[in-house]
C-alpha cells in the first residue's frame, strides 16, 4: 500500500516472516490509518487469499492470526488446517505458534472484527481484543499478549506466494513438443487476409512493464539463443523513445514469421508524460512510420516527418497487447488506469481485439521464481489475474501471464512455452480482427480509419 509504513520493527518482519518461508508481505490494513472498527477492516480485507493480523498492545507485545482463507462476511465458522495464532515477542528468540485445535473452526467470518475465537480482534469496535483460551486455540495468556488486551495498533498484511491450488487452473504440458507444437503454430500462421502476410500486434502499457523485454525473449526463443535487439532496461523515463516495428526470424537467418511485434514508449500517470494516447490511435490506423520518434509534447501530426498517409490493412494494428508488470498491480493508479480505459475505447471503436500480457511473474510470486510451472497454480498470480482483468475491463481468459528473459545467458523451456503460448494467441486474437472485417459492418467499421478507398481492394480472404 503505497505511503503507509509498516510498524513491524526488522526484528518482527523477521520473526515473523521465520513463520512461512520465502513469502512477501502486503500491507492491506492500518488501524491508526484506516480506523479502529470492522468495517473498516472488512473493506481493506475481505476477498484478499491469506493473510495475517499483527495487534501491538501497550505491553510491547506483536501478536495475531493468520488464515489461508478468504474473510468475505457469510456468517459461518471457517475450518482452515493452516490457521495459527502467534506470538514474535522482544526479547524471546522464538515465536510462538500455536496451530487450531482439531475439529474447531478457525475463525468464525462474520461482519465483526476478525474472530478467531481465542482472540477476537477489534472486539466491541474498539481499539481492543477479547482473548479466550482454549476456544479454537490453546495457548498460555501471559506468552501471547502479556494479558495486556488494549491495542495500539493493528495491521492486515496479505501474505504473497504462500500457496498454491491443488490444480492448475490452465492445462499445459511443459514438454519439449509441447514447445515445437507452439513454434509450428506461429510459422505456420496465415492471416485471414489474402493481402495481409503478418499479424501486427501492438504492445502498449506503463514504463518498465516488460514490452521490449518481450519482443527480446521472443526473438530469443525462435533464434534458438539469447538476443537482445530491443533496448530494455530500467529509469525513470520510458527507455524507449521510438515506434520500433520488430520482424523476428525463424532460426538465425531463417525465414521471417508472420508476426511483427510494435513497440512503444511507456505511458505515464502524468497526462503531460510518456506515450500520448493520440499516438496510440494513429499507429493503431498504421500512420506511424518505423523508427518514428515519439515526442510527449505533442502526438504525430499528417504533416510529421513519420507520418504515412495512404495505408493498407497491413499497416494497421490487429491485436493491441497491454502489457503490465504483475509485481505492481497493487500499485496501479487510478490515473494509470483511466489510460488504459481510453485505449480500449479507441480500440473496441477500430475493432481491434485487445489481450492483456502479465509480465514479471517471476517477481511478483516466490513459488513461481522457484519453478514456472507454479504460474497456473499460484493463488496469488490468480488473484493478481483477477483484479487485473476486473480493473481493465478484459476477461479473465484474456490475460496471459509470462517471464520475459532478463538477465538469463541460456534459454529455458518453460519461459518459452509461456512465450510462445502467449504469442498463438496474439494470432489467434488478430484473426478475430480479420474476421470481423469480413461482416456486413465491413464499410463502416473501415470509414472508421482514414484512406479507406486503400483499403477495400485488398480485403480478400485467403481460402482457408
Ligand atoms: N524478472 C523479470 N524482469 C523483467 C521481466 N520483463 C522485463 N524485466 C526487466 O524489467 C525492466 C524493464 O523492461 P523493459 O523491457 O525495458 O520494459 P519496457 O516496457 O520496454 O519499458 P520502457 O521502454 O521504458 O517503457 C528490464 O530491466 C527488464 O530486464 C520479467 O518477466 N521478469
Ligand atoms: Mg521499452
Amino acid at each position: 500500500m503505497f505511503g503507509i509504513t509498516s510498524a513491524l520493527s526488522e526484528e518482527q518482519q523477521k520473526k515473523l516472516l521465520s513463520l512461512f518461508g520465502r513469502v512477501r508481505l502486503h500491507l492491506l490494513y492500518k488501524a491508526s490509518k484506516h480506523g479502529f472498527t470492522a468495517a473498516a477492516f472488512h473493506n481493506r480485507c475481505d476477498l484478499q487469499g491469506p493473510t495475517v493480523i499483527v495487534a501491538y498492545n501497550p505491553a510491547g507485545f506483536a501478536f495475531g492470526a493468520y488464515t489461508s482463507k478468504d474473510y468475505t462476511q457469510c456468517g459461518q465458522p471457517i475450518y482452515d488446517q493452516e490457521a495459527f495464532v502467534y506470538s514474535i515477542t522482544a526479547g524471546e528468540n522464538k515465536p510462538l505458534r500455536v496451530a487450531g485445535i482439531t475439529g474447531q473452526s478457525a475463525f468464525t467470518d462474520v461482519g465483526t472484527g476478525p474472530n478467531f475465537g481465542a482472540l477476537v480482534f477489534l472486539h466491541g469496535d474498539q481499539p481492543a481484543i477479547l482473548s479466550s483460551p482454549g476456544v479454537g486455540f490453546n495457548f498460555e495468556a501471559p506468552a501471547m499478549h502479556g494479558g495486556s488486551l488494549d491495542l495500539n495498533e493493528m495491521e492486515v498484511y496479505r501474505v504473497e506466494g504462500v500457496s498454491l491450488l491443488a490444480e492448475p487452473c490452465r492445462d499445459t504440458q511443459w514438454t519439449a513438443e509441447r514447445k515445437q507444437h507452439l513454434m509450428k503454430s506461429v510459422n505456420d500462421y496465415k492471416p485471414e487476409i489474402k493481402a495481409v502476410h503478418q499479424a501486427r500486434v501492438l504492445l502498449v502499457g506503463p514504463v518498465g512493464s516488460g514490452k521490449s523485454s518481450f519482443f527480446n525473449s521472443i526473438s530469443s526463443a525462435f533464434r534458438g539463443n539469447m538476443t537482445s535487439q530491443a533496448i530494455a532496461g530500467t529509469a525513470g523515463k520510458s527507455v524507449t523513445t521510438q515506434f520500433r516495428t520488430y520482424t523476428i526470424k525463424a532460426g538465425k537467418g531463417g525465414k521471417l514469421l508472420p508476426l511483427i511485434l510494435c513497440d512503444t514508449m511507456g505511458f505515464e500517470e502524468n497526462a503531460e508524460a510518456g506515450l500520448d494516447i493520440e499516438d496510440i490511435v494513429s499507429i493503431c490506423k498504421g500512420h506511424v512510420k518505423d523508427r518514428y520518434q515519439f515526442s510527449p509534447s505533442a502526438p504525430i501530426q499528417e504533416n510529421s516527418p513519420g507520418y504515412k498517409k495512404h495505408v493498407t490493412l497491413t499497416d494497421m494494428i490487429h491485436c493491441v497487447v497491454y502489457v503490465v508488470d504483475a509485481s505492481k498491480v497493487s500499485l496501479l493508479k487510478q490515473k494509470m488506469l483511466d489510460k488504459f480505459a481510453a485505449i480500449r475505447r479507441k480500440s473496441n471503436q477500430l475493432g481491434i481485439p485487445q489481450l492483456l500480457l502479465m509480465t514479471k511473474v517471476d517477481e511478483a510470486c516466490p513459488l513461481v521464481a522457484q519453478d514456472l510451472k507454479n504460474v497456473y497454480r499460484s493463488v496469488y498470480i490468480q488473484k493478481v489475474s483477477r483484479d487485473l482483468s476486473e480493473a481493465l475491463g478484459i476477461p479473465l481468459s484474456c490475460v496471459l501471464p509470462v517471464k520475459n528473459y532478463s538477465n538469463e545467458l541460456d534459454l529455458d523451456q518453460k519461459t518459452d512455452i509461456l512465450l510462445l503460448t502467449a504469442v498463438v494467441q496474439m494470432l489467434n486474437y488478430a484473426d478475430n480482427f480479420f474476421e470481423n472485417l469480413d461482416t456486413e459492418g465491413i464499410k463502416d467499421q473501415l470509414d472508421l480509419y482514414r484512406s479507406n478507398d486503400h483499403l477495400r481492394p485488398s480485403i480478400e480472404h485467403n481460402a482457408v
